[in-house]
């Protein structure tokens, strides 16, 4: 392709970037919208959590447009204030996003970050790829601030990321092309040609490994992966070989939404931006004006079903078998407790009955993650952690959202990522 053709399509992807509706023609129907509110509203009611201020939800809630302005100014001013100190990349990155969507200036979190980035990788980077899940959201945020001084960052992160041969990651995936997107669309039209052959072969690879994640029905990777997705599907300049019906996801999605699968505000979150037309390439232009407070229309609430008072009797196994650790383990319970409990309880109940049973929790933005069982603890390092399994396949919610069945065996099994 001649030059000039790439300049004019860059052109025409810078222009189309920023807009996602042009790009794909998909939307919840207008009878479904009650259903959409009321996940809002439950983000925001119970996601402002002042003890554990979530960026996430900030930025969610301004990409859509806050209902609740109260909890909105609440949580823009818990991060303001938050110590820089305490965060991971990932979370500098995303409290940055979140400031600049309510209109603020993120200040020195911005210089912090950029320093950061500057020593990335650390020496000991494991070859992981949700390993870089972190890392893509600061170049997202770096690049939304000041494009020219991200680039020599970007640049070492790109071609990690082609150096790195670790099975793909869908959720990790979406926001290297959120990322990556951001700076294609944004590299200064006389700069050498480089540049744009690095980013647009990264975005290349990872588009075509996403579309190869797109199931019969829509869903992207899992349920959970499929909001970002589809954020990083509708901006990317490379579009992927497969088609990909963006109206059939989000009808899907809707489904699962009356299946009751969004309850975790954090989930809400990753969903909400793209059912609202919106991607985290929105975040610079979120309009800040004074807003009166909009009484959303909700879905009239099924009654709840009666939940019976009975018992069920759920099987739990805690295995470690991994070399490294002297301490090997294989050892199952039958605990009994009332149906509709969440795993967390089958975990205290049997833990109450056996002291090799127990555990401990670490609070984080998706809720709480069982951290160590029988004194045997994940370590970042090691790249070690408690995976939980129903029967032989992996949950896809933590133990403080999923709700055991009858006779269900339910396997924690310290494995490595
Ligand atoms: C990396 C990652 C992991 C790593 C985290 C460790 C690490 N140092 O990287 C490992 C492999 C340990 C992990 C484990 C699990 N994960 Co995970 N994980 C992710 C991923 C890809 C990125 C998270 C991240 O880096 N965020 C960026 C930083 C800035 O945010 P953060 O809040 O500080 O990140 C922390 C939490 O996200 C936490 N975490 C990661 N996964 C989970 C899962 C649960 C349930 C909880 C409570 C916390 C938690 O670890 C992060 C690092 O400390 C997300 C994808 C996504 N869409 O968010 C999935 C994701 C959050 N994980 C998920 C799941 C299901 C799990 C497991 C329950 C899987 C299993 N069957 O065992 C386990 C947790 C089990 C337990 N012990 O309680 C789901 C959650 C869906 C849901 N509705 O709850 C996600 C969304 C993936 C998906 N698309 O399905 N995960
Ligand atoms: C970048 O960050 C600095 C420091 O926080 C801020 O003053 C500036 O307005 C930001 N620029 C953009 C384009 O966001
Ligand atoms: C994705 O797929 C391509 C081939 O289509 C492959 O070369 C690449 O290593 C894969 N992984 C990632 C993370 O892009
Ligand atoms: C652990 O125990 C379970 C249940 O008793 C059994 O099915 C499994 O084979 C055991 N695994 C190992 C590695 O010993
Ligand atoms: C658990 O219950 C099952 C079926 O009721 C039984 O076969 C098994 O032996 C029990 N296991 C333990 C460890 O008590
Ligand atoms: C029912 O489950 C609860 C825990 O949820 C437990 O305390 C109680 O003992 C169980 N009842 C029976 C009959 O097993
Ligand atoms: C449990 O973890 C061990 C160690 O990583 C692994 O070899 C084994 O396959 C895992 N078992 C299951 C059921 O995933």
């Amino acid at each position: 392709m001649s030059r000039v053709t790439l300049q004019l399509l860059t052109l025409l992807w810078a222009t189309t970037g920023t807009s996602t509706q042009t790009r794909s023609s998909c939307s919840v129907p207008l009878a479904e919208q009650p259903l959409v509110n009321g996940i809002q509203v439950l983000m925001e009611s119970s996601g402002v959590n002042p003890a554990f201020p979530n960026p996430s939800i900030l930025i969610a809630m301004n990409l859509a447009g806050a209902y609740n302005l109260e909890a909105q100014k609440l949580l823009t001013c818990k991060l303001v204030d938050s110590d820089t100190a305490d965060l991971t990349i990932g979370q500098l990155a995303l409290t940055i996003m979140a400031l600049t969507s309510s209109c603020r200036d993120p200040g020195n979190k911005v210089s912090i970050l950029q320093r950061q980035m500057e020593n990335w990788p650390p020496s000991s980077l494991n070859s992981h790829a949700s390993s870089f899940y972190g890392p893509s959201l600061a170049i997202l945020a770096l690049c939304q601030n000041n494009t020219e001084t991200t680039l020599p960052i970007a640049v070492r992160f790109a071609k990690s990321l082609l150096d790195n041969s670790s099975p793909f990651n869908v959720d990790t995936g979406a926001v290297v092309t959120l990322a990556l997107t951001c700076m294609y669309n944004k590299i200064p039209i006389d700069s050498e040609e480089g540049y744009r052959e690095l980013f647009g072969q990264v975005l290349k690879n990872t588009v075509e490994n996403i579309s190869m994640r797109i199931q019969d029905n829509g869903i992207i990777g899992d349920i959970y992966s499929t909001g970002l997705a589809m954020q990083a599907l509708s901006v990317t300049p490379e579009r992927p070989n497969k088609e990909w019906n963006c109206q059939q996801t989000m009808d899907s999605v809707l489904d699962e939404i009356k299946e009751g699968k969004f309850h975790n505000p954090m989930s809400i979150a990753q969903i909400l931006p793209s059912l609202k037309g919106k991607t985290y390439l929105d975040v610079p232009h979120v309009s800040c004006s004074p807003d009166h407070e909009v009484q959303p229309t909700l879905p009239n609430h099924p009654s709840p079903v009666p939940t019976s008072a009975s018992n069920i009797t759920v099987k739990y196994t805690i295995n470690n078998q991994l070399r490294t650790v002297e301490l090997r383990f294989n050892e199952t319970i039958n605990v009994s407790v009332k149906r509709g409990s969440v795993l967390l309880v089958v975990l205290e109940e049997a833990q109450r009955q056996n002291p090799t049973f127990k555990f401990e929790t670490t609070m984080t933005s998706w809720g709480p993650m069982v951290s160590s069982i029988n004194n045997i603890a994940e370590n970042v390092n090691d790249m070690t952690y408690w995976q939980f399994l129903s029967g032989k396949t992996p949950l896809n919610e933590g133990v403080a959202a999923y709700i055991p069945f009858n006779h269900e065996h339910i396997t924690a099994n310290f494995t490595k990522y």
